[in-house]
């Protein structure tokens, strides 16, 4: 395989592009992951910052391939920092099981409870109800730009922690004996909340976001309860917005990426007594940096 990875972004090839949306997410055609050359890698990572949510379909693929994808686009993290998801997968690999409680059905950004979350993620269906179960993204950088002035100045002060504790804590001492996975070189043994900025800085643009979300993030720092709800609940009621959401409806052979740094997701959970799973493999991110970071 040849390496070109400083080849023209052109490099004589072209995606097209089906924009899901006035502002962000985009669904491209013209690439066959398990194909694809280098200079289309290079189309998809950038595809990716652009659009933040990149839909293609069509892709027959099996974990293997799903692995080898993520490993092109970055580093891969194990699937989980406490999450079991078997050893039928490779590690790389969260399978979330509808039969086995794998749902998503609260708006969060993944695994913003620990100090690095996902830089993004690669999500694929293995099994679809007939109707049902769509995912929906929201852009946490509209969020924050449509956002009245001195509200966005507020909020570029201020820092919240994420807690993984209410999602997986029982979880890791009751299911794993309080021994979860390897995450980023250390064995995840009890889940300490994570102080991150609550405007994150995109550490490939410098535009900024909306870095919380109603999945993990407990309080912000430095105020009172009541002054940290009512802030969260301003900010997620905007983040949340219509217009500032893609839906995607599954099929079969889709894979969809996002940006883990400036969006939040939610899976509907509304084909019960259907089954559905998807698996997901994640890519090693940054530390937050926010405003008052720099
Ligand atoms: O099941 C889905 O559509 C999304 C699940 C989820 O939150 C994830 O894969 O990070
Ligand atoms: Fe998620």
């Amino acid at each position: 395989m040849t390496t070109t990875l400083n080849a023209p972004i052109s490099a004589g090839r072209e995606l097209d592009v089906k924009l899901l949306g006035p502002n962000f997410g985009a669904e491209l055609s013209g690439l066959d992951v398990a194909t694809a050359d280098e200079a289309q890698l290079t189309l998809l990572r950038a595809a990716l910052i652009e659009h933040k949510v990149v839909v293609l379909r069509g892709q027959d693929i099996d974990d293997a391939t799903h692995v080898r994808l993520a490993q092109r686009l970055g580093e891969t993290t194990v699937g989980h920092p406490v999450w079991d998801s078997g050893s039928d997968v490779p590690d790389e690999v969260y399978s979330l099981d509808s039969t086995d409680n794998g749902f998503a059905d609260v708006w969060h950004t993944d695994v913003t409870f620990m100090p690095r979350p996902p830089a993004g993620s690669v999500l694929r269906p293995l099994v679809l109800p007939p109707t049902g179960g769509d995912t929906s993204w929201a852009d946490g950088e509209l969020a924050y730009a449509s956002l009245s002035e001195p509200v966005r100045e507020l909020a570029d002060q201020l820092y919240a922690f994420h807690d993984g504790t209410r999602e997986f804590g029982y979880y890791l001492r009751q299911n794993r004996g309080g021994v979860g996975n390897v995450w980023e070189g250390s064995r995840v043994t009890e889940l300490t909340p994570s102080r991150h900025p609550v405007v994150r800085i995109h550490p490939e643009t410098g535009r900024r976001a909306l870095f919380v979300n109603p999945g993990f993030t407990s309080h912000i720092e430095g105020v009172s309860d009541a002054e940290s709800r009512a802030l969260l609940d301003l900010f997620y009621a905007h983040l949340t917005k219509p217009e500032h959401i893609v839906r995607h409806r599954w099929s079969l052979g889709d894979i969809v990426l996002w940006d883990n740094r400036n969006t939040l997701h939610y899976a509907n959970r509304d084909y019960l007594p259907n089954r559905r799973v998807m698996h997901r493999v994640t890519l090693r991110g940054s530390e937050p940096v926010g405003p008052s970071d720099t």
